[in-house]
């Protein structure tokens, strides 16, 4: 062996290995699920289930680009507000002061005033050029990607009739992405749409493009709003700045199912989406389990396999946790769709809870 591909080694094996956070317990299942799986369509009110209302960009931006397009509508209509209100008051003066007074006396008429006109034109062309030079600023901005693209999230969006599809190309931080964090995320097992999620603090840049047909995704209180094109990627960027889930709409007329293309995004903290990342991680082999879990009937035998072939590519308390999260997670979004099986998912969750102990606590036994 080189002495260079040895020191290399050596070097490898003294580097402190990537820090992973104890798994949460099982009993904290419902928690993640509850933020990871929220119902996108509905929020509970008291008048029973309403549409989740979109927040604002003016009203309650939550990205630095809300902030500065909040901050250039203000400052346009500051500028704006006297052409409206000047002229009306300026009217119902004259209304009253010329108006017939019955004492004989006729009107004066004249037409034309070359300089009020020149004057009446010259201030709004000044105002146009006052209100244009923060907002071409800002278009530069929201137009040019950030120059230091080191620590961004990098997320290519796929618009389709009629859900999106998120290849996170690049987790952003202090890490760097391993090929195993190119996770993609879309419509669950299940077939429910999953929200886009984002770290509060945490630039991130989205590649755009679509499957078919022309859609926008549009998120009023990042301040975005991007057009998808099948084909070629548009590109934009943001920073979101406030926790919780956001909402927003396809926002070019795609067909039958434009009106129902929400789109979400969740932005959590870092310790949060360490562990979205860790589920995700140990997403695609749960699948099987909820194959044998969610059919008419419990097979308990295709069961057993299953949850003995998730457990054989890795039993830590990570991998038994993401199993229960994703079984819980399904069974979350199978309770928002009308049919039989929501009745009976938790006396099949606590079967596959006895499968996962039995099989867990000894992963040699099943193998024999
Ligand atoms: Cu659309």
């Amino acid at each position: 062996m080189s002495r260079p591909l040895l020191a290399l080694l050596l070097l490898a094996a003294l580097l402190p290995a990537a820090e992973i956070a104890p798994a949460p317990a099982a009993s904290e299942v419902e928690r993640y699920v509850a933020l990871f799986n929220q119902d996108l369509y509905a929020l509970k009110g008291p008048k029973g289930a309403v549409l989740t209302p979109m927040a604002g960009a003016f009203d309650a931006p939550a990205s630095d680009i809300a902030r500065d397009v909040a901050q250039a509508t203000w400052f346009s209509l500051l500028v704006f507000l006297p052409f409206l209100i000047l002229p009306q008051i300026l009217l119902v003066w004259i209304i009253w002061k010329y108006r017939k007074k019955q004492d004989g006396r006729t009107p004066a008429t004249f037409t034309g005033n070359h300089r009020l006109e020149f004057v009446w034109t010259a201030i709004p062309v000044v105002a146009l050029v006052i209100v244009s030079i923060p907002i071409w600023d800002l278009l530069v901005k929201m137009e040019a990607p950030p120059a230091d693209q080191r620590r961004d999230m990098v997320v290519e969006v796929r618009g389709k009739t009629f859900a999106w599809d998120y290849k996170y190309q690049r987790l952003g931080g202090d890490a760097p992405t391993r090929r195993e964090d190119q996770f993609e995320v879309g419509q669950d097992v299940v077939g429910v749409q999953e929200p886009l999620v984002l770290v509060k603090d945490r630039r991130v840049i989205l590649n755009l493009t679509s499957n078919d047909v022309n859609h926008a995704w549009w998120i009023p209180a990042f301040g975005v709003k991007k057009d998808t094109f099948k084909g070629r990627y548009t590109n934009t960027w943001f920073t979101p700045e406030r926790l919780g889930l956001f909402k927003g709409q396809c926002a070019e007329l795609c067909g039958q199912g434009h009106g129902i293309m929400l789109i979400s995004a969740l932005v959590v903290d870092e310790p949060d989406f360490a562990v979205w990342t860790q589920l995700q991680r140990n997403r695609g082999d749960s699948v099987r389990v909820w194959s044998a879990l969610s059919g008419p009937e419990v097979d308990a035998k295709a069961l057993d396999e299953a949850v003995a072939a998730y457990l054989k590519k890795g039993s830590d308390p990570w991998r038994t946790f993401a199993l229960r999260y994703w079984v819980a997670s399904n069974a979350a979004s199978v309770a928002r769709k009308p049919g039989d099986l929501p009745a009976a998912l938790p006396a099949r969750r606590a079967t596959l809870e006895s499968v996962i102990n039995r099989l867990g606590a000894a992963p040699s036994a099943a193998a024999n």
